[in-house]
């Protein structure tokens, strides 16, 4: 069999509009920048992968700007000519030639399986290992920045069934007014919805203490990074006295990361995220070491458009089990995408269809309007 090569990479950066402010701790998205990774084979298939982040550098140490100039200058270079249908090679070259990079490397991993993918005839989950669901529940977030706006939000979302767990950003505000903004979501939609937080690392330990208590008296489910990342000596203290199970997020920027925090018994659930691990692969790594720990899974995002979400989905069809379900509502955020066709939302779940590879086509027209030039 001829080999087939790695003959081109190209990232893009594309600003698309949002429905409406996110409000995070660390920043206010009044749009969501997208870098799309288009690498193209010797035979003629492309595969297409997505490397996104939040706010800029507000949120982690790689931007659209950082992740696509260290992709021309240094990852693209690197595997021109290389094989590519074999990504353990691809992928540990870029591991020596590239300290972390984990975003680049993720919309790296991402291509090099959609075009396997469609040159074999088979959905990323099935180079993956073979996908044991064809959906995935989403969780939506509030962060209107409002209660009562949020809460109109989340009836809106039950009526359509669209999702029926609902994540709020707090950490910007003071704690107390925070707490109340929580409580008052919870009481209103009670039964009908799991209610969970994400501090972003905007709490100290002592705050930290406080929130869990008022939080934990109120049914919350679950309480997402509420200290910094780099207190690992807090977030064990934390989270051996939590009402409410803790889940890492920023804590994990690596797969090495996840074994460190699974060593130190600091949270109970891990937030899976591709591009924090350097991909579809990668994020599989983390959980493999979180089931051998006993920590519960989370299918987490980015903030992606439709390929990262995509990618990640494909990962996460394969897991045994998502105690905590995923957040994949992405492309759902935005007014315009770039793809043809889609995902489908239903029924409180993403659908995700046996095409092969990611099972997405870039909209040229759109990527072209949208590119930022
Ligand atoms: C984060 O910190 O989890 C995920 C959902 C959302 O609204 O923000 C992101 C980032
Ligand atoms: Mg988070």
């Amino acid at each position: 069999m001829n080999r087939i090569l790695i003959e081109n990479l190209s990232a893009i950066i594309v600003d698309l509009p949002t429905i409406r402010p996110h409000k995070l701790a660390m920043h206010t998205m009044q749009n969501q920048t997208l870098v799309i990774l288009r690498l193209r084979c010797s035979d003629g298939i492309e595969g297409i992968g997505e490397a996104t982040t939040i706010g800029g550098l507000a949120y982690g140490y790689e931007s659209p700007e950082s992740i696509k100039a260290n992709i021309d200058a240094h990852l693209a270079p690197a595997l021109l000519g290389m094989d590519a249908d074999n990504l353990n090679v691809a992928m540990q070259k870029l591991d020596k030639i590239a300290k972390g990079n984990t975003f680049a490397k993720s919309a790296i991993e991402s291509a090099l399986l959609d075009a396997k993918g469609k040159r074999f005839g088979l959905p990323v989950s099935e180079l993956l290992g073979g996908r044991v669901r064809d959906s995935l529940e989403v969780a939506w977030t509030l962060a209107s920045g409002d209660t009562a706006r949020d809460i109109a939000e989340a009836e809106q979302m039950l009526e359509a069934r669209r999702h029926r767990i609902f994540k709020l950003k707090i950490g910007a505000n003071p704690l107390e007014q925070d707490l109340k903004h929580v409580v008052a979501i919870k009481k209103a939609l009670g039964e009908r919805a799991s209610v969970r937080v994400d501090v972003n690392q905007y709490w100290d330990e002592s705050q930290a203490i406080r929130g869990f208590q008022v939080l934990g008296d109120n049914g919350i489910d679950l309480i997402e990074q509420p200290i910094s990342r780099v207190n690992r000596s807090g977030q064990i203290r934390l989270n051996q006295r939590s009402p409410a199970p803790i889940m890492a997020d920023e804590s994990i920027e690596s797969v090495e990361d996840a074994f460190s925090l699974a060593a130190d018994g600091a949270a109970s659930v891990f937030a899976l995220k591709i591009a924090k691990n350097g991909g579809p692969r990668a994020v599989l790594r983390t959980a493999q070491i979180a089931e051998a720990a006993g920590i519960a899974l989370y299918g987490g995002t980015m903030l992606e458009g439709s390929v990262g979400t995509l990618a990640s989905a494909h990962a996460f069809l394969t897991l045994r089990q998502l105690t905590w379900d995923t957040e994949l509502f992405g492309p759902l955020l935005l007014t315009e995408d770039i793809v043809t066709e889609r995902p489908q939302y239903r029924d409180f779940h993403l659908h995700i269809p046996r095409t092969p590879g990611l099972g997405l086509t870039l909209d040229e027209e759109r990527l072209a309007r949208f590119r930022r030039h």
